[in-house]
C-alpha cells in the first residue's frame, strides 16, 4: 500500500522527505486489544485511562490520492493504559461516505479540502454535499464516544470496541445535519461543575454561532445545560476557541469565502477561503451562561493580522481577557494545482505562538509574540484550562526558524519562555501531545503522550515523557502504521 508519490529532499531541509511522507499510506488493519510491550523504559502503574486519537486513515481509493491529507477518513485509535499495562485498538469510522466508498473501490464523494471524484469539472460540478468524514477530534461526552468534524454532527461510537453505532443528534440537541465544533473544551469547573463547552456554527453572510455547555459529570452526564446563539456580520470560519470562567472567546479570522468554484467542480469548499483584503479579523466574546455577564450580548473587539485555527488557552486579568494563539501570516490552503506531499515547507506560512490582550475597558488590544518557533497542537494541563497557566506542551519543527515537518515536544514556560525539548528528529515526526496531570498540585506534574511517525520503522510509536522534564519515561512500538493525525484526548479511569 505504500505507493505515496516520492519526493526530494530540499537542500535547506534537514530530515529526508521519504521520512515524512511514507506516513502518508492507507491504514490496512483493524486491532482489539492488541496488548503493547515497551521497547524502551516501563509504562507508569498510575497512568490509568485511555489515549483516544483521531485523524485520517483512508489516503487513497483505486490508484487516486486525497487531494489533502485532511481529507481521509477518520480512524480512531485507542490506548488504554491499566497498572503498567497498554493495548491498542483501532477502527475507522463507519460513516455512510466511509461505508459507500469501501463497496465502490473509488471515491464516489467530493472532499471539503479539494479530493474531487473522477471525470474533471463536469461530473464534480453541482455536487454540493458534504462529505462527513469525522476526521479531525475524537471525545467522551457521557457515554458516547464522538468522532467530530467540524461542518457536520458527530459519529457516536462505542468507547471500548470503538464500533461505529452511526450519527448522533445528542439525545436531541442537534438538528438533521447540524454542524458541531471538532474542539470543544473541557471546563474543569470554573463555575462549580464541570462541562463540556462547545459551539457549532452556520455560515453564510452573516454567521450563527450556537454556544452549547453540556455535563460531564454524575448521570446526567452528557445532557445540555446552556444553549444559546449569537448572529455576527461576515463570514465566520470558526476552527477553534477558548474559555474563561465568564467568556467563550472566538477569533473571526478575516476571511473571504467564495464558493463558485466550489459549485463549478473546480475546488473544494476550503480551497474557496482566502484572506481577506477588505476586512479585518474580530475577537467575538460571548458570555457564558454560568458566569457573570450572562444576561448582556456579546462583545467584539479589533484582532491583529493573521490567521488562526488553533488556541492554547485564555483567562481574565482585571479588566482584561487574555489568549494564547498560533497565528499564521495567511490562510495555508493547497490549490488545485498542488501536491501536498511537495509541499514547499519553505513557502508556506508556520504557526507562531502569540498572546493577545483584550481590554474590555478601552477595547484596546495588544499583542505578543511568546515564541518565534513553528508550533502547532499546544495545550496547558486541563486543570488550569480557562486560568492563568504558566506551562504548555506543544508539537514544534526541529528547526529553531521557519516552517518544517513537526519532529519535537517542547515544554514552553509562559512566565519566562524557559523551555524543554524532546526531539524525534531525523526519523520521527510528532503529533498533538497530550498533557496527563497527576494528583499532584503540581501544573506540570504528569506525563505527556504523543503517537510518532518512526521513518525507520515505517510504523508509529507510542511515546510516554515525563511532563516536567520531558524525559524518556517509555516508548511503545504500535503494530500500525498511523498517518500523521489530527486531535485527540485522554479519559481517565
Ligand atoms: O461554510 C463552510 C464552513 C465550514 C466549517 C465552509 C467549509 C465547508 C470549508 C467548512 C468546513 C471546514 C472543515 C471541514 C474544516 C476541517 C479542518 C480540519 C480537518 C483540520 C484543520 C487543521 C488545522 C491545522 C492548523 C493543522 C495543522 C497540522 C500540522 C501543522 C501538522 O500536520
Ligand atoms: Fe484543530
Amino acid at each position: 500500500e505504500n505507493a505515496f508519490p516520492t519526493t526530494k529532499t530540499k537542500a535547506s531541509e534537514n530530515f529526508e522527505r521519504s521520512d515524512w511522507s511514507s506516513a502518508y499510506s492507507n491504514v490496512d488493519k483493524e486491532f482489539s486489544n492488541f496488548e503493547l510491550k515497551a521497547a524502551k523504559g516501563a509504562i507508569p502503574k498510575d497512568l490509568f485511562g485511555t489515549l483516544y486519537r483521531n485523524g485520517p486513515g483512508r489516503l487513497e481509493r483505486n490508484g487516486q490520492w486525497v487531494h489533502h491529507p485532511f481529507d481521509g477518513d477518520g480512524m480512531i485509535t485507542s490506548l488504554r493504559f491499566e497498572e503498567g499495562k497498554a493495548n491498542l485498538t483501532n477502527r475507522f469510522v463507519r460513516t455512510k461516505a466511509w461505508q459507500e466508498e469501501e463497496k465502490a473501490g473509488k471515491f464516489i464523494y467530493r472532499g471539503v479540502f479539494g479530493t474531487q471524484k473522477a471525470g474533471g469539472a463536469l461530473s464534480n460540478a453541482f455536487d454540493l454535499r458534504l462529505k462527513n468524514i469525522a476526521n479531525t477530534n475524537v471525545v467522551l461526552l457521557g457515554n458516547e464516544l464522538l468522532a467530530l468534524w467540524e461542518a457536520a454532527s458527530p459519529y457516536s461510537l462505542d468507547p471500548r470496541s470503538l464500533d461505529t453505532h452511526g450519527i448522533s443528534n445528542l439525545n436531541g440537541v442537534l438538528n438533521p445535519g447540524e454542524a458541531f465544533s471538532a474542539h470543544p473544551r473541557f471546563d474543569p469547573g470554573h463555575n462549580n461543575q464541570s462541562r463540556m463547552v462547545t459551539f457549532g456554527v452556520n455560515t453564510g453572510p452573516k454567521s450563527t454561532i450556537r454556544l452549547m455547555e453540556f455535563s460531564t459529570q454524575g448521570d446526567d452526564a452528557g445532557v445540555l445545560i446552556s444553549n444559546r446563539k449569537d448572529t455576527f456580520n461576515g463570514f465566520a470560519f470558526l476552527h477553534d476557541f477558548a474559555i474563561t470562567p465568564n467568556w467563550a472567546v472566538f477569533l473571526q479570522n478575516a476571511i473571504d469565502f467564495n464558493p463558485l468554484p466550489f459549485i463549478f467542480g473546480q475546488k473544494g469548499a476550503a480551497q474557496c477561503l482566502s484572506s481577506s483584503k477588505n476586512n479585518k479579523g474580530r475577537f467575538l466574546l460571548i458570555p457564558r451562561d454560568s458566569g457573570c455577564y450572562a444576561l448582556e450580548p456579546p462583545r467584539i473587539f479589533e484582532a491583529p493580522d493573521g490567521f488562526v485555527f488553533h488556541h492554547l488557552n485564555a483567562w481574565e486579568e482585571n479588566s482584561e481577557v487574555v489568549i494564547e494563539s498560533i497565528f499564521y501570516n495567511d490562510f495555508p490552503s493547497i490549490q488545485p494545482n498542488e501536491n501536498f506531499l511537495e509541499i514547499n515547507f519553505d513557502e508556506i506560512p508556520e504557526g507562531i505562538l502569540k498572546k493577545c490582550r483584550i481590554n474590555l475597558l478601552n477595547k484596546n488590544v495588544t499583542t505578543e509574540v511568546l515564541s518565534n518557533q513553528c508550533c502547532e497542537f499546544a495545550m496547558v494541563n486541563p486543570r488550569m484550562l480557562g486560568m492563568k497557566a504558566r506551562y504548555s506542551w506543544m508539537a514544534t519543527a526541529q528547526k529553531e526558524h521557519g516552517n518544517g515537518p513537526l519532529q519535537n515536544i517542547k515544554k514552553f514556560d509562559l512566565f519566562n519562555s524557559q523551555k524543554h525539548i524532546w526531539s524525534a528528529a531525523p526519523r520521527g515526526f510528532v503529533s498533538e501531545p497530550i498533557m496527563v496531570p497527576t494528583s499532584s498540585s503540581n501544573e506540570d506534574d504528569g506525563w505527556v503522550l504523543t503517537v510518532v511517525w518512526n521513518g525507520e520503522r515505517l510504523a508509529s510509536d507510542l511515546v510516554i515523557l515525563n511532563a516536567n522534564d520531558l524525559s524518556e519515561q517509555a516508548i511503545l512500538e504500535l503494530p500500525l502504521a498511523i498517518p500523521h493525525g489530527l486531535h485527540g484526548s485522554w479519559v481517565e479511569g
